[in-house]
């Protein structure tokens, strides 16, 4: 099996003028994946479970596992030299690697080190999730600007999932690829090329609790899941683990559709689009499928701030456009949203 640094090589060759720079930014996105996959593995023998008695800028509380895998991140990317910048959920503002290197470098990195923080302590798949852009400043530091655009101008994105087997899967906009980890010798090796999220899924994935808090087009859509119609596999089945890298990598290989919709109490969802929304999205494209937040395709939303949130509906196509129709004809009935 091909390991992931052959794998980026071997893309890289296919460029002629590439100058190997995103093959060292990507690999070192794979090293930090290892330390802290290490660490999550035996989470439950050192100290390193529980709060870090802080809250970060959202005002959620972090753990000692967001701040750990924030740090190695921050140090893989800072000392790989081919980072000028990095925008994360466990970070205020944008953090600019403000040395001799870094400074020319080409790229900046939005990222959600450890996502699904409320399952650490209970076993349950988490991940971390990373989008590239190329920057838009050419010299000195970074900036804002080079955080500040559409999902549509990433130059690659993709997550880890640390599961029942440790996965990276990313694409350059080339489709997906999926690489597990192979403990015993420390290598990402590629175990499912060219990932396409199958049509006539039947899996939808959302918090039901929050129903009553829901626009009437999500309240109806869930209704549709639960209707008796055999040839559409109706009804569906509900499956939500409560991390979206888990939810949405499942859905990925077996064809479904994960919502996170506005809410009365937050009417932009809770999923941050530069770090969360943006990658799922130029994954699930890449995979055949689409992402929208209701009314509008992810990819194509500039953003105005580092933290902004979006309503998020991603998956297999014909279900994300079936519950975008019910959010549409229902638009009139939701002032709030
Ligand atoms: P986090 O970044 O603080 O972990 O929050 C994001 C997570 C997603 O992984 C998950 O899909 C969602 O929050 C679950 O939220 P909820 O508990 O409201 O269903
Ligand atoms: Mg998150």
């Amino acid at each position: 099996m091909k390991t992931l640094t052959e794998f980026i090589i071997q893309r890289q060759s296919e460029f002629p003028y590439a100058s190997g720079d995103f093959t060292r930014l990507l690999n070192d996105i794979g090293i930090a994946a290892k330390i802290v996959n290490r660490e999550i593995n035996k989470a439950g023998l050192g100290n390193i479970l529980g709060s870090a008695g802080d809250m970060n800028v959202q005002g959620e509380e972090q753990k000692k596992l967001d701040v750990f895998a924030n740090e190695h991140f921050k140090a893989a990317l800072r000392n790989g030299g081919q980072c000028a910048a990095i925008a994360s959920e466990e970070e205020e503002g944008l953090i600019i690697f403000d040395n001799e290197i870094s400074r020319k470098a080409k790229y900046v990195v939005a990222m959600d080190p450890l996502d699904g923080s409320s399952n650490i302590e209970v076993n349950v798949s988490i991940g971390t999730i990373f989008s590239i852009y190329r920057r838009i400043s050419q010299d000195g530091p970074a900036c804002m600007e080079d955080l500040m655009q559409p999902g549509n101008r990433q130059v690659a994105a993709g997550y880890i999932i640390y599961g029942s087997s440790t996965m990276l899967v990313y694409t350059t906009g080339t489709g997906v690829n999926g690489f597990t980890l192979d403990p015993s010798v420390g290598l990402f090796l590629l175990s499912h090329p060219q990932m396409r999220i199958p049509e006539g899924g039947n899996i939808y994935s959302i918090n039901e609790a929050n129903y009553i808090y829901f626009p009437e087009g999500v309240k109806e859509y869930i209704k549709y899941c639960q209707q008796d119609d055999p040839p559409t596999r109706r009804p569906y089945t509900t499956r939500y683990i409560g991390s979206l890298v888990a939810d949405f990598h499942r859905n990925l290989i077996r064809g479904g559709i994960y919502i996170y919709p506005g809410t009365l109490k937050q009417p932009s969802g809770k999923l941050r689009l530069l770090y969360e929304c943006n990658p799922i999205a130029f994954l699930a494209e890449q995979a055949g499928g689409k992402a929208s937040d209701g009314f509008r395709r992810i990819l194509d939303i500039k953003p105005y701030e580092l933290h902004q949130r979006s309503p998020l509906f991603t998956g297999t196509q014909s279900m994300v456009e079936t519950a975008e129709g019910m959010m549409q004809a229902d638009a009139g009935h939701d002032e709030q949203f």
